[in-house]
């Protein structure tokens, strides 16, 4: 079993072998490939008939070679080939031409031995070999006679003696002319023969050379010897030179169309030889063997034979005539030495690429997210806006607004945006007053504009219309006397209102506030009844559509800075139709000022405006509040007190003590009895604010006595005064439906004026 195994074994390991052999041999088949030491006899070369096909193992007659006693001849001659390379060149052996003064030591003296190749498809080699001539009396041709026309070159060496010789070499080299001389062969030569001659047939110099010799030999096979004067310069006189060779006779291209043509394999290409004498054959770039051969040419291994500049043999994959590096999969890089080769795909460069790109994503969603939040929350926010705007009737006021052209300049709607701004997001800090109908915000505009911003309290939707009609009326009034509406803002919840600012607060608080209101002259208390009076004459009157005030009291008269009164506080005033008189309303007002007449019936007028006013006038005469717990009961209510003292002629006990003088002794008395007139407790007998106004500017004017009888007064106001406080102590409300009072402490609700 073991020995038929190593048998097999041996058997295919001798195929590999021969195979090799066979794959190695660049002849033709059946043709010896070697001979003696040159171990290899490529086509077109080829020595006798093929044992395969019996015809000729080489090309034409020029390249027959012949083996004999192991050595390779060229022809049947005896030049023996040393070494054939299908690059186009062959070392040989060559015979050295010899010169000699006596026949028996070489041939004829002259001209001396002829060493010839005259086969056309051989040329020396210029770049291989150099023509030497060796001798102290000599020199030598080689000559190339080709086509008719002859072509020469070669040198002379002369000499005297072997000192001589010896000299010249140790001063400027081996071979420069004493006693051995070489040139370059020029390219193109072929058919050449070389020769030597004597000059003189050494007669001068027989005593130490008496023999030249001439050769071409390969480059660096020589070096010049003086003992080479006088004995055989090379074994066997011969020397090695280099022959190129071709095939053919005539150019590429011509010998291509014929049928004879050498360059056989597929992969060959052709090229003209290097001495214009036929053409040889080679593989194409990146293949390798015999292209005279049919299947000569193979592809040049590259990866297996390390030809290739991949950074691994398992990184080369073979191509037709090339190769091409790859990196498997998994590694990243062109696979190249110089290109880094191949590497893994780097984790961190990776894991950097995900985290960069995770963290782009997340960016981009969040940024997305926040985006999306931001305009739904805005939307929201508008669609918010739009729904207050058109539940505060923003709608309606922007339609009366295009119909009316004045108020477009004098009504603004404001933005809630703006009013924010303004406010500071209505900063608590900025709150200046706080009442039933709101709070009062102090804002400033983005034009520096300071203004007083009213947040109402919510409207009732069914009064919606009317709001928006009372806020296109009173922004219409433009009375010095009369807080202005600059516009309003109907974005949020609760409609804004914004007033003009007016900074030295309310009358009540002038009169009223320890130690102020002591030093208010006369003068000043006249001019400011006058003035208020004026504002509300204007209301009742002189405003496109009248308007009843409502809660006319000393709180709700606002000082500016040159104490010009500046009535304010619409939010319970209701405009009064041109037809109708009367209104029946909610019962609304502040007690103390409340007209007894309207308590009862619900019945508003114009005229509920002149009892306000004239608790005012009061209040201005005496100093005292309207209404007061602190008082005596019989004085809890300043006007029943004001007009029984005054009924009882002791006005002037209740004058505020020190305002009364010489001088306005009588003014006040005027003033006193318009006061009582416009208490009285049926409204057609109290006069007009209009009567009041004049009356009052008369009295700036003018002084005079009218008379009045106060004991009526007196009698209804206790009347009316008694019944009115009956109901507040025992919550009887009976005969005041719906009546709504800010407040039954001592300090009514102050409604901070619209804008202080
Ligand atoms: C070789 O073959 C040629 C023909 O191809 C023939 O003429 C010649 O005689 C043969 N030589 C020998 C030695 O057989
Ligand atoms: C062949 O070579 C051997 C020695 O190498 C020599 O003795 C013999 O004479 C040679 N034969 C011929 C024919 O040259
Ligand atoms: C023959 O020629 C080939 C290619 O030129 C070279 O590699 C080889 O060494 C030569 N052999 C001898 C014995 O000169
Ligand atoms: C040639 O050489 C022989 C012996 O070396 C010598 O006897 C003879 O004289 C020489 N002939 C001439 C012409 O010098
Ligand atoms: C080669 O040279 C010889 C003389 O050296 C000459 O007779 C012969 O015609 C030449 N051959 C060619 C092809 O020129
Ligand atoms: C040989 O010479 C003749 C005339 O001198 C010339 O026409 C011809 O082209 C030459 N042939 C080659 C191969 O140089
Ligand atoms: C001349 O020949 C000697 C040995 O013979 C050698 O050492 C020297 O390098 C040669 N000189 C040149 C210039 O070739
Ligand atoms: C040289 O040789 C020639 C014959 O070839 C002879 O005539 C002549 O005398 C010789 N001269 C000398 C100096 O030897
Ligand atoms: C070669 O040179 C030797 C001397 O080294 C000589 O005896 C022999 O005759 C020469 N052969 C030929 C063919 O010139
Ligand atoms: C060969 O030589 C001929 C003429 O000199 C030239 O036209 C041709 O291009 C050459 N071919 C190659 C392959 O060099
Ligand atoms: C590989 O990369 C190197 C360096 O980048 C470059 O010089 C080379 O041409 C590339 N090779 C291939 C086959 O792409
Ligand atoms: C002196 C010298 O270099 N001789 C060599 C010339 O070339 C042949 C073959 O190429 C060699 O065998 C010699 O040794």
């Amino acid at each position: 079993m073991r020995l038929k195994e190593m048998q097999k074994q041996l058997t295919r390991l001798t195929v590999v072998l021969l195979m090799a052999v066979a794959a190695a041999s660049q002849a033709l088949p059946g043709c010896p490939n070697s001979c003696g030491s040159v171990s290899s006899i490529p086509y077109p070369f080829g020595v006798g008939n093929s044992s395969v096909s019996g015809k000729n193992c080489f090309l034409e007659s020029d390249l027959e070679l012949t083996c004999r006693n192991s050595t390779l001849y060229h022809g049947d001659g005896n030049v023996e080939i040393l070494n054939i390379s299908l690059a186009g060149k062959i070392d040989m052996l060559s015979y050295i031409s010899v010169v000699c003064k006596n026949k028996s030591l070489g041939k004829d003296e002259t001209p001396g031995d002829y060493v010839s190749l005259t086969t056309p498809a051989f040329a020396i080699s210029s770049e291989d070999n150099k023509f030497v001539t060796i001798g102290c009396d000599t020199y030598g041709y080689l000559s190339s006679f080709w086509n008719g026309t002859q072509s020469s070159t070669g040198c002379l060496s002369r000499c005297d003696t072997l000192e001589s010789v010896e000299r010249s070499m140790q001063r400027s080299g081996n071979c420069t002319g004493t006693g051995c001389c070489q040139v370059d062969i020029p390219p193109r030569m072929n058919n050449i023969s070389v020769e030597a001659f004597s000059f003189n047939n050494f007669n001068s110099t027989s005593d130490f050379n008496d023999c030249g010799y001439s050769f071409v030999v390969k480059n660096g096979n020589y070096t010049f010897s003086v003992d080479h004067l006088s004995g055989a310069p090379v074994n066997n006189n011969m020397t090695t030179l280099v022959v190129e060779w071709s095939v053919g006779s005539d150019t590429c291209e011509a010998s291509m169309l014929r049928a004879d043509y050498a360059c056989k394999s597929n992969y060959s290409e052709c090229e003209n030889s290097t001495f214009e004498y036929g053409y040889r054959c080679k593989c194409k770039q990146g293949f390798q063997g015999n292209a005279y051969l049919l299947d000569g040419c193979e592809d040049i291994p590259e990866c297996s034979s390390n030809k290739h500049n991949c950074d691994s043999k398992d990184h080369c994959r073979e191509t037709p005539g090339s190769f091409e590096c790859f990196c498997p999969v998994g590694l990243i890089g062109n696979g190249t030495k110089e290109g880094g080769g191949c590497h893994p795909r780097q984790p961190a460069d990776a894991f950097k690429k995900i985290v960069i790109g995770a963290g782009a994503g997340l960016i981009a969603l969040f940024i997305g997210i926040s985006w999306l939040y931001l305009m739904y929350q805005k939307r929201k926010s508008i669609k918010l806006k739009q729904k207050f705007f058109q539940q505060n009737g923003g709608i309606i006021l922007r339609q009366q607004l295009s119909t009316e052209e004045d108020s477009s300049q004098t009504t603004t709607i404001f933005s809630a945006e703006q009013l924010k701004k303004a406010t500071k997001n209505f900063d608590e800090s900025l709150i200046i007053g706080k009442g039933g109908y709101g709070t009062v915000f102090k804002g400033v505009l983005s034009n520096n504009k300071v203004v007083a911003i009213k947040k109402s309290k919510i409207v009732d939707q069914s009064q919606v219309e009317q709001f928006i009609n009372e806020v296109i009326i009173l922004s219409q009034i433009n009375h010095r006397n009369v807080v202005k509406l600059l516009g309003c803002c109907l974005e949020t919840e609760v409609p804004l209102l914004v007033y003009e600012f007016v900074n030295n607060g309310t009358l009540y608080d002038y009169l009223h506030n320890q130690g102020q209101g002591v030093n208010v002259s006369w003068k000043t208390r006249l001019r400011i009844a006058t003035e208020a009076a004026a504002a509300l004459s204007y209301l009742h009157s002189e405003a496109c559509i009248p308007i009843i005030h409502r809660d006319v009291k000393t709180a709700n008269i606002l000082l500016d800075d040159t104490y010009t009164a500046k009535v304010s506080d619409f939010g319970a005033s209701r405009l009064v139709p041109i037809d109708h008189t009367e209104i029946t309303t909610i019962v609304q007002g502040t007690l103390g000022y409340l007209d007894p007449e309207y308590m009862q019936s619900s019945q508003l007028t114009e005229k509920s405006d002149v009892y306000s006013f004239g608790v005012v006038l009061v209040e201005l005469l005496t100093g005292e509040k309207a209404f007061s717990f602190s008082r005596a009961e019989e004085q809890r209510s300043l006007t029943v007190h004001f007009l029984c003292s005054l009924k009882e002629d002791r006005l002037f006990d209740v004058i505020q003590v020190g305002l009364l003088d010489e001088e306005n002794q009588q003014e006040i008395m005027q003033v006193a009895i318009l006061a009582a007139r416009c208490l009285r407790l049926i409204g057609e007998e109290r006069p007009s604010m209009k009567e009041v106004t004049m009356e009052l500017e008369g009295i700036k004017l003018t002084k005079k006595d009218p008379g009045i009888n106060t004991d009526k007064i007196c009698n209804e106001s206790q009347y009316l005064l008694r019944e009115t406080q009956n109901s507040y102590e025992h919550g009887d409300t009976s005969s005041q439906q719906n009546t709504e009072y800010d407040s039954l402490r001592e300090h009514e609700v102050i409604d901070f004026g619209n804008g202080r």
